[in-house]
């Protein structure tokens, strides 16, 4: 209970969110009545009940399907700001935000329209709580390279609004060095790069997405154990891992809480970090996450203080802010 009551309390980095992945299927509904938009299921129940997964790809097809209610920037205002309202009640001081702008531009929902809700509730909840935050947008990694770099044109308007790029989507079947290119241009740009790798991907993927995409960190890594060299090389540069247990389990990287490897990674001295990835889907915000970790796994209050460190020290934060936290 002491230690239900630290993961709690503690101050917390979340770096790796979908704010897509925060649509819960009571706001699924409530948007869709409000668009007029037609789901193809009857109930929020019977939604729910279409959330059992079996890989990556059986889940991302409902999460786009989900995604198909947001329209107007309100919308993804919305969205947001329910966000941020469970990541503040699970004490996230700061929240380092994914976005897939093409799963909207492809609907024909202008980019413009998404970035600005977004960016909107970031702003509220750093004027009205202090909680700061960044937008990271994230390229679809099933789509070519040409189609990543034509959301790149769009973002050109917007990169104020934008710290970093991504990668997500489908691992397998699209390596990183497929987005060798547009990662260089926006290297170039200044902006922070991450991509998904080893998640359910092989090892030669993160090593890809460093050498190739130049990432300052990994999100999910899981996978990395597999190859010794990797993970001393992982833990000798610091490098951060944004690890998701519930999601992982959901998607069946694992198979139970008690199979994950999140103390065997940090017992090889790599940075890891826990996050929500998709929160509506996989059954629980940050805090549900360190709870499911803490209780199914040997880790006690020394893992907990590292592990919230860790996520400020791998946070896109300057060093001043750094300091305030770690
Ligand atoms: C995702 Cl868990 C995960 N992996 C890859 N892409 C994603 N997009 C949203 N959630
Ligand atoms: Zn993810």
């Amino acid at each position: 209970q002491a230690l239900r009551d630290l993961l709690q309390r503690m101050p917390k980095a979340e770096l790796h969110i979908h704010i897509e992945g925060s649509l819960e299927p009571e706001l699924i509904f409530a948007l869709a009545e409000r668009n007029q938009v037609k789901l193809d299921y009857p109930s929020v129940e019977a939604l729910r009940r279409a959330y059992a997964f079996t890989d990556l790809q059986s889940f991302l097809d409902i999460y786009y399907a989900g995604a198909s209610v947001l329209l107007k920037e309100q919308d993804f205002y919305d969205m947001t700001w329910a966000y941020l309202q469970k990541a503040r009640q699970d004490n996230v001081r700061h929240a380092e935000i994914f976005f897939d702008p093409q799963t909207h531009t492809d609907r024909g929902v202008p980019f413009e329209i998404a970035i600005n809700g977004i960016h909107r509730a970031l702003q509220d909840a750093r004027a009205q709580w202090g909680m700061s935050g960044g937008l990271i947008m994230c390229f679809l990694r099933h789509l070519s390279e040409e189609d990543a770099f034509k959301t790149l044109e769009q973002a050109m308007p917007h990169l104020d609004k934008i710290i970093g790029v991504g990668l997500d989507s489908s691992e397998r079947g699209h390596p990183p060095e497929k987005f060798a290119r547009v990662f260089a241009r926006c290297g170039e740009l200044g902006l922070h790069r991450v991509a998904h790798a080893g998640e359910e991907g092989p090892p030669e993927y993160i090593r890809n997405a460093l050498d190739i995409l130049k990432v300052e960190r990994i999100d999910h890594g899981v996978r990395c154990l597999e190859d010794p060299a990797l993970t001393e090389r992982l833990a000798r540069e610091g490098m951060p891992l944004t690890v998701c247990p519930l999601s992982n389990i959901k998607l069946r990287v694992f198979d139970r809480n008690a199979d994950h490897n999140l103390r065997a990674l940090l017992d090889a001295g790599l940075a890891a970090t826990v996050n929500s990835d998709d929160p509506a889907y996989f059954g629980g915000y940050m805090n549900d996450n360190f709870i499911a970790m803490f209780e199914a796994l040997p880790l006690e209050r020394r893992h907990a203080w590292q592990l919230a460190r860790n996520s400020f020290v791998a946070a896109f934060l300057d060093e001043d802010k750094k300091k305030a936290f770690v």
